[in-house]
């Protein structure tokens, strides 16, 4: 009985597969190397070089490669289900699929940063002077600005937010501000805060590597029926994120999505400019072979760091398997990396900023949101990532039009706080824990 089922299993997906694939597919060897020796190599290097034959083009029928649409789920398939199996987000689908339009308006700008005029320190478009330096210290590039606008507007345009913080930004905006509405403090009902990092690694758009965007999503614990903006929205522990995740600009554009209920990677399709799920309920090896760390700092680091480094070369092997260095220099594409093959990613802290580059809110708390729901583990060395709590502003939390500049010192230094930063598989990170238990010093 189970024979004849499989059997008709068999036949079944044949029948499917004869509709789909090219008849090449189906020719015997024999046929295939008959049809090699007719076909003189300049025709058949003619052939793949003709300008009418795109053997990618979605019209056309499978080309000479074979190559065809895979079946995958829809991105936004993905959150209907997604919302309808967990009411407690519902609202949310909106929110995540204008940031996901944002991210291939973002890719498209990435593309064209080379071609169009997208270089260069931003222009103020009401005085036309050069934008000011930004919360980071540095002069707000066009791309910058362009990238912050994007998703400022895909959190706030979607109903789902109430407000948002930028690394762009040296304090939260509330939506009402972002979306020009005439009482800019008037928050508008989405229940939800978001904070993003619109261009992480902006400095690789220059030599064509890659770049990419991270985001969270926190409940707003904000009273209902108030109209203020609380500074406390955003100041919270990464453990009340409610999803989080990243778009990687590289070979492929690629959005990583968390809800905590596991990891799920979606890939542009370039031609249907559709996010399809290629890579559903993602999980990173347990212990990895890859560290991705900019060693050229060994120096600065604490002696724990140099030690596991050292120890980890000298052995030459990680994981079992001969250890491997990798740095892109932008945090989406390297904790990528380690999250499809497993290793360590570390930013740690150096001798001039002890506590590492990286931002908590924007950068590392997600990240690690992200490297625990798919199996892994978000360290500073000391502790959990996702418990480390901003450092609050002293008075109330409340910002309004008597906001002093002092207060606003304050709450800027809570939304851009650093935290040194190790994001990996559970063993690798365990161990880099093992070694700060072992060689840290309390005051480092
Ligand atoms: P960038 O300053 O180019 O935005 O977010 C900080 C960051 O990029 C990370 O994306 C990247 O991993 C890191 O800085 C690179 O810093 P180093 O050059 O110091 O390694």
């Amino acid at each position: 009985m189970k024979a004849r089922r499989r059997a008709t299993a068999l036949m079944a997906s044949a029948v499917v597969l004869s509709r789909t694939l090219p008849s090449a597919a189906f020719q015997s060897c024999a046929e295939r190397s008959r049809d090699t020796r007719r076909s003189t190599p300049s025709s058949s290097l003619q052939s793949s070089l003709d300008p009418q034959i795109d053997p990618l083009s979605p019209t056309s029928s499978p080309g000479p490669a074979g190559m065809k649409k895979k079946d995958l789920r829809t991105f936004q398939r993905f959150l209907e289900v997604e919302c309808w199996k967990s009411p407690s987000i519902r609202g949310l689908d909106r929110t995540l699929l204008s940031v996901a339009d944002a991210c291939k308006q973002i890719n498209r700008i990435v593309q064209r940063a080379q071609t169009d005029d997208l270089y260069g320190a931003a222009v103020d478009p009401l005085t036309g002077e050069l934008a000011e330096v930004n919360v980071q210290g540095e002069v707000q590039q066009q791309l910058d600005v362009l990238c912050n606008t994007l998703m400022l507007r895909a959190f706030c345009g979607s109903g789902g937010v109430c407000a948002v913080a930028s690394e762009e930004e040296p304090i939260p905006r509330s939506c009402g501000d972002v979306m020009g509405y005439e009482n800019e403090n008037v928050i508008s009902d989405g229940e939800y805060v978001a904070v993003f990092d619109p261009i992480d690694g902006s400095k690789n758009i220059d030599s064509s590597l890659p770049v990419g965007t991270v985001f969270g999503i926190y409940r707003s614990p904000a009273k209902s029926g108030s109209s203020k903006l609380h500074i406390e929205s955003f100041l919270q522990r990464g453990t009340n994120l409610v999803a989080s995740g990243y778009c990687l600009y590289s070979a492929t554009t690629v959005l990583v999505l968390t809800l905590g209920s596991g990891v799920h990677g979606f890939t542009l399709d370039p031609d249907k400019q559709t996010f399809l799920q290629t890579h559903p309920n993602m999980r990173i090896p347990d212990v990895g072979n890859l560290y991705s760390f900019n060693e050229a700092y060994y120096r600065d680091y604490g002696e724990p760091v140099q030690r596991f480094l050292s120890n980890m070369k000298e052995s030459g092997t990680m994981g079992g398997k001969k250890v491997s260095a990798r740095y892109v220099g932008a945090l989406v594409a390297d904790v990528h990396n380690v999250l499809i093959n497993g290793g360590i990613y570390g930013y740690p802290a150096t001798r001039d900023d002890p506590n590492g580059k990286l931002r908590l809110l924007y950068e590392s708390a997600p990240m690690a949101m992200v490297m625990e729901q798919a199996g892994g583990a978000g360290s500073t060395g000391r502790g959990r990532i996702l418990d480390v709590l901003p450092p609050q502003p002293s008075q109330d939390g409340v910002t309004g039009h008597d906001d002093e500049s002092g207060r606003d010192r304050e709450i800027e230094k809570g939304i851009h706080v650093r935290v040194p930063t190790f994001l990996g598989s559970v063993e690798n990170v365990f161990e880099l824990d093992q070694f700060h238990k072992y060689y840290g010093d309390d005051d480092e």
